[in-house]
């Protein structure tokens, strides 16, 4: 990761591989197809980012899964500002902050109401306890964007899985969900994972397999209305892994994308208080025991059962044992791919996707083959309903789209674990 060629890459910021990107497979398409979004590289030579974050003016925000935190500005000047550990070339260092699996420096959220406290909130794992935890905390960026200062973690407690399991799929540091969005209604959203721990998702007081909403100092949001006995920043509960959250333009609703086990992604409307309904505890719904306690990969899916019989052997949503949980708006057709970060295009700019949601996609590899690797943009009707689905690929390169962030320009901006930072923009 180098400060010289990511400046460089900026100001080579042009029009790139037109028809890079492929819509296909709707009605949609002809109305926004490839001629219609031109691409440009935003950023390369960037390792492993995760996460974005814009200020009005194009200022962008973004982390690296095993480096830090660093800042774009408008000039293409990158400012390398909070490092983890090992890394090296950043303004201030964390060296509780690590990376090991799918942990690391994750999600980031600029302050709405930046320009007063020049706030900003990372969500990233730290071995400042044993055992480690995933925290939220928040920074404040100085006047020339060069550093950030006053760490405060306002919230330490999510889990962190430390070792590899003899579960047949346990490596350690699965499944930290990890990111961080305000809503319209001025709380932050973060979102996290079971951590491979069939006792997380139903917990009332274990903050994984969670969306909480929080205030700035991480105290609940009074409105917050989880079941008797639960932690209060709790907004919704039973979740798998869930990388994805945005903000419904028109009503504010909150929608995560999330990842499921060898079926079924789903992407649920979440509702104050309810259950998503994942529950791979051992002994439900007729499971029996499972390896390390955790039915969360049961059947293996080599076991020759279709995603279907898998689906209903160990569903995404339980709706047999939880009536009332939040049923899912979209499953994937069944297929688990790696749904990660989500979003909704907004403008005139987008045509008939103004209002769409957009989520990405990072897919599967068997045998080296990347499968699933997109952006789905999926209209919705106004009582949330999935009405037409379109993929977006990369037709000339993998792409495994880890973020996607509308920008301030009104741009579609999406980071890829290759390390790049793309840009999307509707118009010819
Ligand atoms: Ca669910």
């Amino acid at each position: 990761m180098g400060y010289l060629s990511r400046t460089t890459a900026v100001l080579a910021l042009a029009p790139f591989m037109t028809g890079a990107f492929v819509a296909a497979s709707s009605v949609s398409a002809q109305m926004m197809n490839t001629t219609s979004l031109q691409h440009t590289i935003v950023l390369d030579d960037v390792d492993e980012p995760w996460d974005m974050s814009f200020l009005d003016d194009g200022t962008m925000f973004f982390t690296e899964k095993c480096d830090g935190l660093s800042v774009l500005l408008p000039s293409g000047q990158v400012n390398n500002l909070l490092g983890m550990s090992g890394a090296e070339g950043y303004a201030s260092s964390a060296d509780d902050l690590f990376c090991d699996g799918q942990a690391g420096m994750m999600g980031v959220a600029v302050d709405p109401d930046f320009a007063n406290n020049r706030q900003i909130f990372v969500y990233s794992t730290s071995n400042m306890v044993t055992p480690h935890t995933n925290r939220l905390m928040r920074l404040v960026v100085n006047e020339d964007f060069t550093n950030v200062s006053d760490r405060t973690d306002i919230v330490d407690d999510v889990p962190y899985k430390m070792e590899p399991s003899d579960h047949p799929f346990g490596g350690s540091g699965a499944h930290n969900g990890g990111r961080v969005r305000f809503g319209p209604d001025g709380y932050i959203y973060l979102t996290t994972g079971d951590t491979h721990n069939g006792q997380v998702p139903q917990s009332p007081t274990i903050m994984g397999s969670k969306v909480l909403r929080i205030d700035r100092d991480g105290n609940a949001a009074a409105e917050n209305t989880p079941p008797e006995g639960f932690d209060k920043r709790t907004f919704t509960y039973g979740h798998r892994n869930v990388q994805g959250i945005a903000f419904h333009p028109a009503t504010g609703t909150p929608i995560t994308a999330e990842h499921g086990p060898w079926h079924s992604d789903e992407i649920t409307v979440l509702r104050n208080g309810g259950n998503a309904g994942w529950d791979p505890r051992p002994n439900m719904a007729g499971r029996g025991d499972c390896p390390d306690n955790y039915c969360g990969y049961s059947p293996n899916q080599m076991d020759g059962m279709d995603r279907y019989a898998r689906a209903a052997f160990m569903p995404m949503t339980d709706l047999a044992t939880y009536p009332d949980a939040m049923p899912p708006i979209w499953d994937n057709n069944g297929w688990s791919q790696g749904t990660s970060s989500a979003a909704f295009l907004e403008g005139e700019q987008w045509g008939d996707w103004n209002g769409a949601m957009v989520v990405g996609i990072m897919g599967i590899g068997f045998g080296g083959t990347p499968i699933g690797q997109r952006i789905d943009v999926i209209e919705l009707t106004e009582d949330l309903k999935v009405e037409d689905v379109t993929e977006l690929t990369l037709a000339m390169e993998s792409g495994r789209f880890r973020s996607v962030v509308l920008g301030p320009d009104g741009s579609l901006y999406t980071a890829t674990d290759e390390g790049f930072i793309h840009k999307l923009t509707p118009g010819n």
